[in-house]
């Protein structure tokens, strides 16, 4: 799907809103000061940086309804899912540049109506230390940026579902959770309860992340859209420490690598969230370098000697 005609377009959506520790608003720009825009024209690919989105201020309130912020979340959701509906409109691979891990309300589904339209599957691999799959009921802080897998699955707040046109913006059977080591008792349940693939820390040391990556991709065929949503605190913090909810314990560099790569060779890549980078923790802007070089390889540029 990404050729030397492929269009990426760079969304920045500058917000820690989902969000309680600050900082990840400063995302967009560390990513820039990485070069990933650079490193994308490179690799031979169109780029066209569409800048930041603009939209409220963190209150930095208190949850309400076991909600931090919701009206913030819900407006620069709304920015998001105009900025990669429009991108998909025009044929380009959007990279939506975080922010916090809510976004991705907005940004998957503008990309499964998108996907729905042209009778496609969708794939969804989740890179993540967490599911995000809690909701206003079991939410242990309120943060939403736990919540947005639960909302895509069509659970949670009326103000943050169906915004796909249809009340669950993604089956269960569409995402593949790849890092998880860090999940909530309730987010247990649901897992359970719904039928989700997580490939846990656990399946990954004992079974190797290509193992599981084979199978988190398996049935991806030409019809399908593939959609990364990277949140960088997936990888061990020794390799990430710039993210506000870090885990030790995680797939290191080449392990993440890998993953990229292993994505790449299925050619479907069709859109990307990045989220989570938040610049005020980290080491010399280590961990935007590190995404920057994971994104490289999954838009094509490989290890592979032979
Ligand atoms: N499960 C915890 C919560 O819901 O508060 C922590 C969530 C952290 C979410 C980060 C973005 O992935
Ligand atoms: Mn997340
Ligand atoms: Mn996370
Ligand atoms: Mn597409």
């Amino acid at each position: 799907m990404t050729t030397s005609t492929t269009t990426l377009q760079l969304i920045g959506a500058p917000t820690d809103v989902g969000a309680s520790v600050r900082g990840a608003g400063m995302g967009p720009d560390a990513l820039r000061v990485a070069d990933i825009g650079g490193m994308l024209t490179r690799l031979g690919l169109q780029v066209i940086d569409a800048g930041n989105l603009a939209g409220p201020a963190t209150p930095w309130t208190a949850p309400a309804h076991g909600l931090r912020h919701l009206e913030e979340v819900v407006a620069w959701n709304r920015a998001v899912y105009q900025a990669v509906d429009t991108a998909l409109g025009a044929g380009h691979v959007p990279v939506m540049m975080g922010g916090d891990h809510c976004l991705a309300i907005g940004s998957i589904s503008a990309v499964a109506r998108h996907t729905r339209q042209r009778g496609k599957k969708l794939r969804v691999l989740w890179f993540d230390a967490h599911t995000d799959v809690n909701t206003d009921t079991t939410s242990p802080s309120g943060n939403i940026h736990g919540m947005p897998v639960a909302c895509l699955l069509g659970h949670g707040p009326a103000a943050l579902t169906g915004w796909s046109g249809e009340r669950a913006a993604l089956a269960p059977e569409a995402i593949r959770f790849i890092g998880i080591r860090s999940v909530d008792a309730d987010e247990k349940k649901a897992i359970r309860t719904l039928g989700l693939t997580v490939f846990d820390m656990r399946h990954i040391d004992e079974n190797g992340m290509r193992a599981a990556m084979a199978a988190a991709l398996a049935d991806v065929d030409e019809d399908t859209h593939l959609h990364v949503s990277f949140d960088l605190d997936c990888l061990d913090p020794d390799y990430a420490p710039g993210v506000g909810t870090g885990v030790r314990g995680g797939p290191t560099y080449r392990e993440m690598q890998l993953c990229m790569e292993m994505a790449a060779d299925t050619g479907r890549l069709g859109s990307l969230d990045v989220v989570e980078l938040n610049p005020a923790l980290d080491v010399r802007n280590r961990t935007a370098e590190v995404a920057v070089e994971l994104i490289e390889s999954l838009f094509g540029k490989s290890t592979l000697v032979r």
